[in-house]
């Protein structure tokens, strides 16, 4: 028995962009039966132009579908009138995000994580729901008078300065925790890079772990951390969330505690997917450089790493990464499936970390 629910995705009209909402459908249980493509998402009104509009309309009530994806974050006002006009529930990308978040949330602190990011949504839209009662026009209110709209708004915040506290309490518990690591002297490896480049691949790899790889977006939600045997020394390596492009920030915010550990990593590997076409490769990483830089993680102890060099020819690769907006020479070529380019990987890991050890040894 199938429990998809079927939907009409409006998206931009480029491949990558259909894909990409394809997948973020699917990992929340949407069967996508028609998209719906337009180059600009961002009208007033409707998100779309109001011809499209009319004709989201048409297609909505001919395939019988129970929801709207609407792919970019739209304002209360607009999913009140796209929801008026089509007669179905509009999900925004923000909202898509979240309901997989919702879904694979399985610790207590990724479970607070995502409640924090439910509630900032709610939030962004409940001040503009408090000016339209105020201006007399209440979409989505369905009759709550302003003072109710002003209480409904307190509440959630709240809720929110009740979340972030219990957060704190866990970001505190990880500091214990980084200090204790401290002081056995291990130097840390984080793992980033976009949803599904092969991040968990890898961890698996270098530490004969079996955590849950697959093909679909958001897999990881929660961080490992396990410890690795190098030629010169022990190292850490964190495995954490992946990245995706047009995360608003309140919900890179609401993951703090878990992509907080970067910050204090002694080395980020920033995995790409080598297999990726030119544009889609150069946007992961642009998504993924933006992130880095807002949660505070220098340039200089990212080491790019290029993953699934066994989908495409070396010279492929590295022409594709010879055009990325970057002046970071050093880049490492692997397959974490296939284990190949593994050694020279470790070997670079161990002489960024351990580099001066070698040294000693090699001169004593
Ligand atoms: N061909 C090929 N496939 C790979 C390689 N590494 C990973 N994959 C596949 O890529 C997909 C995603 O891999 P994951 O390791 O789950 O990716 P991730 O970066 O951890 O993804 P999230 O947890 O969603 O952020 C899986 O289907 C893997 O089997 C590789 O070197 N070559
Ligand atoms: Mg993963």
């Amino acid at each position: 028995m199938s429990l998809l629910k079927r939907a009409i995705l409006v998206t931009y009209p480029y491949q990558f962009n259909i894909h990409e909402a394809k997948e973020l459908a699917k990992a929340a249980d949407y069967e996508v039966v028609e998209v719906v493509k337009q180059r600009y998402l961002m009208h007033s009104k409707y998100g779309l132009g109001s011809g499209k509009a009319e004709e989201l309309k048409r297609i909505v009530s001919e395939k019988g579908c129970n929801a709207v994806l609407f792919d970019e974050s739209l304002k209360s006002v607009q999913i009140y009138n796209l929801a008026k006009l089509t007669g179905v529930e509009i999900i925004d990308r923000e909202k898509l995000i979240l309901e997989i978040f919702a879904k694979r949330a399985s610790s207590r602190e990724s479970k607070l994580q995502v409640r924090l990011a439910e509630l900032e949504y709610e939030m962004a839209r409940a001040k503009e729901k408090v000016r339209l009662a105020k201006l007399g026009e209440q979409p989505g209110f369905y009759g709550l008078g302003g003072y109710e709209v002003e209480v409904y708004y307190r509440a959630i915040k709240r809720m929110v300065a009740s979340i972030k506290e219990k957060l704190m309490k866990v970001r505190k518990h990880r500091a214990l925790y980084r200090q204790r690591r401290l002081k056995l002297g291990m130097p840390t490896i984080s793992l980033a890079g976009y949803t599904g480049a092969g991040k968990t691949t890898l961890f698996n790899l270098l530490t004969h772990e079996d955590k849950e790889v697959a093909d679909s977006v958001f897999t990881t939600l929660i961080t490992s951390t396990r410890s690795i045997t190098l030629p010169y020394g022990k190292a850490l390596l964190s495995d954490t969330v992946g990245f995706i492009s047009r995360l608003p920030t309140y919900m890179i915010e609401a993951f703090k505690s878990t992509l907080e550990e970067m910050t204090y990593a002694n080395l980020v590997l920033l995995l790409l997917d080598g297999s990726d076409p030119p544009a889609e490769l150069h946007r992961k990483y642009e998504s993924c450089t933006t992130v880095l830089s807002e949660i505070g993680v220098p340039v200089e102890k990212t080491l790019i790493v290029c993953n699934k060099s066994d989908l495409c020819s070396k010279e492929e690769i590295e022409e594709k990464i010879g055009a990325l907006p970057t002046n970071i020479s050093e880049v490492v070529f692997i397959s974490a499936k296939m284990g190949i380019g593994i050694k020279t990987l470790t070997d670079l890991i161990d002489a960024r970390l351990f580099g001066t050890r070698k040294l000693i040894k090699e001169a004593v």
